[in-house]
Parts: structure tokens; sequence; C-alpha cells
């Protein structure tokens, strides 16, 4: 389908005898559907193919397994792999129709909270783009990440459908369902050859069914696949009870079995011990095993040759049930000896931890994933016994450093330490930036990396720059293109290297700046239909968006606008000296998380005194789009002139928006934290605004006491501005209104917002300073760009590949 005749008539083909329509009588919906699945045709030769040549190169896969992928939109990201974009819009053209109006129809699959679930999304992208085997697997929740509206400015939740018009991009094979096992007891006995055993009797199950979507290399001929599991009742309902008229009874079992997949946790970092999640969690590592074993490898193949042909990735703990799946499938199915099952096992999987909360590294009870899954809490016992003889060898006497170590905790309760497990069983365990992986070593898993100095090791994040540069930013990527001379850049990032000399020809900045300026046309123009919020487009556009949590610190970002505001309504300074900007928020906050919902709150209601304040107008705008999202963040990013990484230092893992925006050409005003430093490193301090303390006086600030309060109390601009909230001023005179927050700041202030505020401002006004040199901030935001090459998911796959994974390209 190469030519637009071609693909008019494959368009025309799946309106009228796909969908059943004629073009007169089609809807909108229609259309989309019908233009979808005519690109999708255009991969599909090519996913065969890939296939083919993996099987037949019996090539070593990486199994990514993932409780989130946040995927964004497909249309676009299969056109542009395709390299379709321009026949599918002379296409539509001739048919009376456009692609802008068509992708507006598209509800993207929100499988993910945030970082973690987008970083999934970019790895299969990046692996598929350098043709090697990869098969990522997860939930194909029926609903996604709550859809957030704003009421009186508070977030509300609603359920997010992105289902209901029909999906075009999945091939669901029931065919090929798995049955998945529950609860019950185990029981031992003595095979045929007298060996004692113990085999699972479980008293309920369900099935799952594969959907496979595909992942299409950027013009390489490859489409890889992601194989996402739904929940299906063994029996769909009990005829008997819906014939004697009880219908609700009657579907019990299907409700209950359905549940499994129906809803994205909406958490982020923090987990919440909720059975249904750790029926998730089994339900998708249990499916994908089973798929591996019985489905891609060959028939009657040798178990002992696993690790030559896959690894299984550990996206964070949410998988990490797997580990005892694999050993039971290979004990207790297979009939192998422990040990050598657990040679296996060990060479099969390797985990990355993504946080440094502990709060958020999952813990089970033991209770609980005994009652849920008892064979699998007697594998973890076995697996923590052996392992706590190998230490107590080790370290004779030693019984702090066993108790340390242990996958059992008896504290508060008796529960599985996932994250230990997964270490202890993994090949590897990798951080997320460099940083963060010499704090998961100093910190989260010392006595484990003393232990095991080699299996510890950092894969900094990457993005994908197909979708969050190529497709998003295509006014930046002609300029690329047309100045380093081809598309080079797009599979080989480094390039934008050749970008640097660039930075100092005035007609190359005037034109960098015009894209810019375009980028914040388009996105003025979006926020105006989407969302009726109206921005000016000739100021800075100062962005923060991310999931909102405290660590993250909204919070000082936003004691930073009050503090402008402040300044000018009590006459400290004149309006005419502030900087115009628009300060632009996007956030969803876990709809448990409740002082996040009440930061939300503030942020908006300070957003609408100061929208609505005429002494400030067209200085000071704030704006927060509800609904933050992928296709948003595609929008948003390519017009920020300022990037907010303002996170606490130690507490961000990495952040991947981070690298988005300055990939973007946004300077980031960022922390000693996560990949900021790796950011700042590449791009150069002077063009990154660098602020607050780092890791190790957080540490010896809390050591020592720390007090917000006093802060607040030394300092008199930021007491005004903290007083200004407190005083009802952003809530008709309603002091209570937010005094949560105001409390909090003042009396826990957990993440040293009040600490890092002074410096923050400075860092600000120095943003100022450079801002009004447009010329020079040019410079420096190209110089952002030209260096960035690093943060392509490719490099961090090549990373993986080398230090974790081995699995080579796919040849032919
Ligand atoms: O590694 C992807 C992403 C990082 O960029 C963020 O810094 C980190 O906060 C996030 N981690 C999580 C942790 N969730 N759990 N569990 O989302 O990972």
């Amino acid at each position: 389908m190469h030519t637009v005749d071609e693909f008019i008539n494959g368009f025309m083909d799946e309106l009228n005898f796909g969908r059943g329509v004629s073009l007169a009588r089609s809807s909108r919906n229609d259309r989309y559907i019908a233009l979808s699945k005519a690109v999708r045709q255009n991969l599909q030769a090519r996913w065969m193919k890939t296939l083919a040549r993996q099987y037949e190169q019996q090539a070593k896969s990486v199994a990514y397994l993932s409780a989130e992928y946040l995927l964004g939109r497909q249309l676009d990201n299969a056109l542009l792999a395709t390299g379709m974009t321009e026949v599918v819009e002379e296409g539509l053209g001739a048919l009376g129709l456009t692609l802008d109006d068509l992708r507006g129809q598209e509800t993207e699959p929100g499988l993910g909270n945030g970082g973690l679930g987008r970083l999934a999304a970019c790895f299969v992208d990046s692996l598929a783009t350098m043709s090697v085997p990869c098969i990522g697997y997860g939930i194909r929740y029926e609903y996604g990440i709550f859809r957030q509206e704003f009421e009186d400015g508070w977030q509300v939740e609603h359920s997010d459908r992105w289902l209901a018009l029909g999906n075009p991009w999945e091939f669901p094979h029931p065919e090929h369902a798995v049955t998945v096992h529950f609860g019950g007891s185990t029981q031992t006995y003595t095979d045929e050859n007298g060996r004692e055993r113990t085999r699972w009797l479980p008293a309920w199950d369900v099935q799952g069914v594969p959907y496979n979507y595909m992942v299409p290399g950027y013009r390489n001929g490859r489409v890889n696949t992601l194989r996402l599991w739904s929940a299906r009742a063994t029996r769909a309902f009990d005829l008997r009870i819906f014939n004697a008229g009880d219908y609700v009874e009657a579907v019990r079992a299907q409700t209950f079995a359905e549940n499994i997949s129906k809803v994205l946790y909406p958490e982020d970092s923090t987990p919440q011990g909720k059975e249904l999640r750790l029926q998730q969690q089994y339900f998708f590592v249990a499916c994908s095993l089973r798929d591996q074993l019985e489905n891609v490898l060959p028939k009657q193949f040798d178990l002992t040759k696993l690790p030559d042909r896959v690894i299984f990735q550990l996206n964070d703990t949410h998988p990490v049930i797997a580990v005892p799946e694999l050993m039971r499938l290979l004990v207790d199915e297979k009939g192998m000896e422990w040990d050598d099952a657990w040679a296996i096992t060990q060479k099969c999987f390797a985990y990355t931890c993504h946080t440094l909360l502990p709060e958020a590294l999952e813990v089970w009870s033991a209770e609980l994933l005994g009652k849920l899954l008892p064979r699998h809490l007697e594998i973890i016992y076995k697996i923590n016994e052996i392992f706590l003889d190998e230490i107590r060898a080790a370290y004779p006497g030693d019984e702090i450093k066993l108790r340390r170590m242990s996958i059992i905790t008896d504290h508060p309760e008796r529960s599985v330490r996932m994250a230990y497990l997964a270490t202890i069983a993994g090949s590897k365990v990798n951080g997320v930036a460099a940083l963060h992986s010499q704090l998961l070593r100093d910190k989260v898993f010392p006595e484990f990396s003393a232990y095991w100095p080699d299996k510890f090791t950092n894969v900094t994040n990457g993005i994908t720059p197909r979708r969050f540069l190529r497709l998003s930013n295509p006014g930046l990527s002609e300029l690329i293109t047309e100045t380093l001379g081809d598309e080079g850049w797009v599979t080989d990032l480094d390039r934008l290297r050749e970008l640097e000399p660039h930075a100092d020809d005035p007609a190359f900045r005037e034109r960098f700046r015009a894209v810019k300026a375009a980028n914040k046309q388009t996105l003025a123009q979006v926020l105006v239909t989407r969302d009726s919020i109206t921005l000016p487009t000739d100021v800075m556009y100062d962005v923060m968006v991310k999931r909102l949590h405290e660590y993250k610190r909204q919070t000082l970002k936003l004691l930073h606008i009050v503090t402008l505001y402040e300044q000018i309504i009590s006459g400290k300074i004149a309006v005419e000296d502030v900087m115009p900007r628009a300060f632009l928020f996007g956030a969803k906050a876990a709809p448990g998380y409740r002082i996040a919902k009440e930061i939300i709150a503030l942020i908006n209601a300070v957003g609408k005194t100061i929208n609505n304040d005429p002494q400030v107008q067209g200085r000071l705008t704030v704006a927060f789009p509800a609904n933050y999202n992928v296709t948003l963040a595609e929008r948003l990013i390519p017009a920020a002139d300022l990037s907010e990484q303002i996170s606490l230092a130690g507490k961000e893992a990495s952040g991947t928006g981070n690298m988005k925006f300055a990939l973007n050409g946004a300077l980031t005003i960022g922390t000693d934290d996560g990949a900021n430093v790796e950011i700042r490193e590449l791009v150069g301090d002077d063009n990154f605004f660098l602020f607050g303390m780092l890791e190790p006086e957080v540490e010896a600030t809390i050591a020592k006491g720390y007090s917000p309060v006093s802060v607040y109390e030394s300092d008199p601009q930021l007491k005004a501005t903290i007083d200004l909230i407190a005083s009802g001023h952003f809530s008709d005179g309603d002091r209570n209104r937010f005094e949560p927050v105001v409390s909090n700041l003042l009396g826990e202030d957990r993440f040293l917002t009040l600490a890092d505020y002074a410096a923050y401002l400075e860092a600000q006004k120095r943003v100022e300073a450079a801002y009004a040199d447009p010329d020079d901030w040019s410079r420096k935001a190209i110089l952002n760009v030209a260096r960035c090459g690093f943060f392509s998911s490719d490099r961090s796959m090549v990373d993986y590949i080398d230090r974790i994974w081995h699995t080579p390209a796919i040849t032919q």
C-alpha cells in the first residue's frame, strides 16, 4: 500500500466491508477505525516476517514484564514508522477528509500511571527499532488511568472508557487463553521415582486471553509484539442459577474473574496492599511465563537452555511473583530438581528498581500471599532459607545481617519483601540513573551490594526520539533534518551534536526561536479547544508536568508564583518589573492521596485569583489543564521554555520528563536529583539552572532536626507568601480552606520545600536574567538539544543489552 490509490482502496474496503458503511453515512469513529485498520495492514506482513526470522534464528529475546505501558496514541506512531503520513494525508484529502480530524478521534491507551509505564513504552519502541527481539507482557486494563476533571478546582476522577468505541490496534486471541489458578492448598506426594514432591491444589481459576499489539520499528521493516492479558471467567455463568431467575448470582463468578483486569491501580509510588492487586500481578506473569514456555519456545524445548532464549526483565517489583512461579513450573510441573531450576531461574531474571521511597518497595503480607498463592509462599520460604544459609556461612554469627537480608520480615507483620526476592533471584539489579543506582547500592540494598558487588549496575533511562521529538515537534525536527542534511538522527540521536556549531549562528537561532514560537501558538490553540484556557503566546512558558507527589514539590513552584504575586500586590515590586510568564501545570494525584489533592485545589485557586486580578494581567498567568496525559505532553513539551525538575535531592529515581524537555529545547531549573545530574553534566552548568541542597546536605539537615517553622519565621518573604495563602486570599476569605497544606508545610514539610525556597527564588532570578537576552537563551536551548542525544531510549537499550540481557539483533 504505497500509492495514494492503494491507500484509498484499502481505506474504502475497511470502511465498506469492515465497518459496513458508505463514506457518506460513516461516523468519524467509523472513519478513524477504517483508517487505522488500513494503516495497520501495512505493518502486518512485517510483523509475521519479524516473528519468522526470530524463530528461524532461535534468537534470545527480552520478555519485558511490566504492569504498566503508557503507550500514547497509536495512529501517528504507525504512520511515522511506515512513512505513510503523506500518502494518507493525500488520500484522505481526495475523499474530502483530513488526517488531523481523524487522529483526534483516538483515545490514548492510558495503561500506566506515569514515568514507569511511559518508560516501558519507550523501551519497546526502541527494541523494535533496533531489531532486537522483545515481547512486552502486561495487562489489558479495561479502564486505564482515571480521567481527571476539576470541579471547583478539586480533582474528580472518572473512569477511562478507552475501549468504548472499539480498538483497531489490538488482535484478540481467545483460542490461546491460558488458565491461571489461585487459592487452595498444597500437598506432598511421592513420585514414581520415589522422590518427594509437592503439588498445588488450587481452589479457583480464571482465564487470561491474550490481546496482541504491534510495536513497529522505525522504518526498518520490524514489528515486535506487546501481549496484554485480559481476565475472563472460566465458566461465563451458571445456567442452572440463571434459569432459576437469580441473574446476579448467575454471573457472580464472571464479574469476580473479570475484575482482575478491570482497572489500573491509580497509584504511583505508594502501593496499596490490596488483594486484587496481587491477583493482577500473579495473573499477568503466570499467563506470560506459560506463554513463553508453551507457545513461544519450540515444542519439546530443552528447558536447561532457557537462559539462552529469554531474559525476563522485572519492571519494578510488580511482576516479581514471576520468580516463584518459574520455580513452580520447573520443579512441580516439569519435574526438575530444585538446584537445577534455581540455576536457570537466576539466569532468566533481571530486576529494575525505580524508586528510592521506602513505601514504594512492595511488601506483601505472608498471610495474604499464602491465601492466594500457597505454593508460591512455600517456594519463597525455601528460596529464603537456602539464601540465609549462604549468608550465615559468609558472615558467621551475624544475626543482624541475616535479619536485614531476609526476604521475610516479621515487622510489623510477617511479610515478603519483593524487592529482596527480586535482588536474590535476579542476575542483575539496576537503578535508572547514575545517582539513583549509587543510592540503591549505598542506602536501599547496602548488604546485598556488599555481598554481590557485580550484581548491581546502572542503566540511565531514556526516551524515544520518535514520539518525543520527530512526531511531537515537527518544526524542530525539520530544522534539525535540514541542518544535518538527513534524518539519520531519528535513530542515531548522538548526531544532534552536529547542531552545536549552529548555536553560535544568529540566523539559526532566529529559526529555532520561530519554531518555539509556533509551538506555543499550537499549544495555545489546543488549550482553547480542549480546556477553554486562554494563554498569552509572547511570554515565557514555565512548565511543571508530572504526577502530583509531595517529593516532586509542586508546592515549591506554587510558592514561587505566590511570591511574585505577593510582591506585586504589596507594592514591593512594580508589575512592569516582573518578567511575563505563563506557568503551566499538569498533574494527577492518586485518588486516595489527600494532601496531593489539596495541593491541586490550591494551585487551581491561586491560578483563578491571579488570572482574574487586573493588577497582574498579561504578566502572570497560571494554567492547569486537567487530565494531563501523553497526548497533551506531546503538545506541552515542545512549547516549553523552562522545565521544572525540582524534587528534593535523593528522591526522584530518574525522571524522564526532564529529558523530554531538554531534548525539545527547554532549559531546566532543577535540583541535583535523578537524571538531572546527568543532564546538567552533558548540557553544561551554563545551560542549566541548578539550585538546592545536595543529597548529603538533605541527610544532614534532617539529622540536625529540621524545623520548617524556623525557616518560615526567619525569612520575611517566605512568611509573607505563606501568610497570604493562610489569610484566605485565594479562598474567598476562607482561612480554613487551605489550612491542611499550610500546616503540612509548617508542621512537617517532609520534603524540605521551605529549606530550598530561598535557593529556588535565587535560581529563578537567574532564569529571568537569562531570558531577558533572547538570543543567548536560544543559544543555551540549542545546546540543550544538541547535547541530549545520550537520553535516547535506544542508548538505554544498548546499555541493557551490554550489561544485562545479551540479546543481539536479528538479521535479514
Ligand atoms: O524509571 C521510570 C520512572 C522514573 O523516571 C521516576 O523517577 C520514578 O519515580 C518512577 N518510579 C515509579 C515507582 N513506582 N513504583 N513502584 O513510578 O520510575
